[in-house]
């Protein structure tokens, strides 16, 4: 038997290269669809490129999806594409409907019609949770999206069980809590915080702005978060699992322990917040439990908050010393 084919969307941003690399060292054929940009924006595949097939596509687009799938033959896709900035989606609401939430339905019905036994994963969040009643949120924990991006994943979500009792195609959803590393988008708060202690750390500059600190994540580091994507693809049967570390913790917490990780002790001197960084409505506390991923697939994150911290700071350091 040849190599298993895995076909990836948004293989550039920060899951899917983790995941093409994670794929790659198990011996699998991957393959990404990247969409059409006036620049290209591969610097997440450098390590990878001559090993990995890009090919053409947009979540937005059914043909370049049916196409993508009918060349590829995948056994395994994995659907990590979406315009998943939260704070975005509140500016771009139809446009994170489009690619987040139908753009799941086009990338299913490109599966259902040229490669109905693969099997797909469905990147879903714990955004889906957004105002939540209960703590630690699970799979039975009742949906209540607080934005567009959260109502998108919700529909994504739907679609992808739906598409599962339907017309019994293999499809997963892995409702994964935050998780971040060097590779984050600097619009994000861990990286925004990792790279503005950096850049305070070398002299290049003199405050970190911030919106609202008292919010609290169950942050985790994406590489052990692409491990729980490829495990729930193995399992037997399809099904929707939690992915979280089970600790959850503050925006100030994590500036707090970024700037120890500088070696910065005087830190609240640089810190300010502005209520533009505030969003419409907020998702104020996520804290999530793996229990079902950790029985069923022998899921379990590595890395703690601390050393997520510390490995992100002297990453962005690294950066902003060399130039
Ligand atoms: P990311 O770094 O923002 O990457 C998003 C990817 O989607 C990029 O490769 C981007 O391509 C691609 N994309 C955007 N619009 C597209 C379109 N119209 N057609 C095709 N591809 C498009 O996100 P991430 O953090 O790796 O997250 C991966 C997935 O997991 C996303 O679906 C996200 O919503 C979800 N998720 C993430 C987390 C987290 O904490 N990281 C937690 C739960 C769920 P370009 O390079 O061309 O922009
Ligand atoms: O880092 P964030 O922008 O991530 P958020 O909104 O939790 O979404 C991320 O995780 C989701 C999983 O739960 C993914 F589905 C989604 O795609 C994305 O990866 O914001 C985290 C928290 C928020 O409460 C925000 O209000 O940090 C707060 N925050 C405070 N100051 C800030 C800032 N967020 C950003 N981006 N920038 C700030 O200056």
């Amino acid at each position: 038997m040849g190599a298993r084919t895995a076909l990836i969307t948004g293989i550039t941003g920060q899951d899917g290269s983790y995941l093409a690399e994670h794929l790659l060292g198990k011996g699998y054929r991957v393959a990404g669809i990247v969409r059409r940009l006036s620049s290209p924006n591969l610097s997440n595949l450098k390590a990878i490129q001559d090993r990995i097939e890009l090919v053409d596509g947009d979540l937005i687009d059914q043909a370049s999806l049916s196409q993508a799938v009918r060349s590829i033959g995948p056994d395994e896709v994995y659907n990590l594409g979406a315009q998943s900035f939260v704070a975005t989606s509140f500016l771009q609401p139809a446009l994170t409907g489009e690619i987040t939430g139908l753009g799941t339905l086009r990338l299913l019905e490109a599966v259902r019609a040229h490669a109905p036994s693969a099997r797909f994963y469905q990147a879903s969040s714990s955004e889906i949770f957004g105002h939540v009643e209960t703590e630690p949120q699970t799979e039975q924990t009742p949906f209540h999206p607080r934005s567009p991006y959260g109502v998108a994943k919700v529909y994504a979500y739907w679609a992808t069980v739906n598409y599962r009792e339907a017309y019994s195609m293999f499809a997963t959803n892995g409702i994964l809590f935050n998780h971040e590393s060097p590779r984050r988008g600097l619009e994000f708060v861990t990286r925004k915080i990792s790279d503005g202690v950096a850049r305070i750390a070398t002299g290049k500059s003199n405050c970190l702005t911030l919106g609202n600190l008292d919010a609290r994540r169950d942050w985790g580091f994406a590489p052990d978060y692409v491990d729980l994507m490829w495990r729930s693809l193995q399992h037997g049967t399809p099904d929707d699992y939690v992915g979280a570390t089970g600790e959850s913790h503050t925006v100030r917490e994590f500036v707090e322990q970024a700037f120890a990780a500088a070696g910065i002790r005087d830190w609240d001197r640089y810190l300010k917040t502005d209520a533009r960084f505030n969003r419409p409505a907020e998702v104020f506390n996520l804290r999530g439990s793996a229990d079902k991923a950790k029985r069923q697939l022998g899921w379990e994150p590595k890395t703690r908050f601390q050393e997520l911290v510390r490995l992100m700071v002297e990453a962005d350091l690294e950066r902003h010393r060399a130039g």
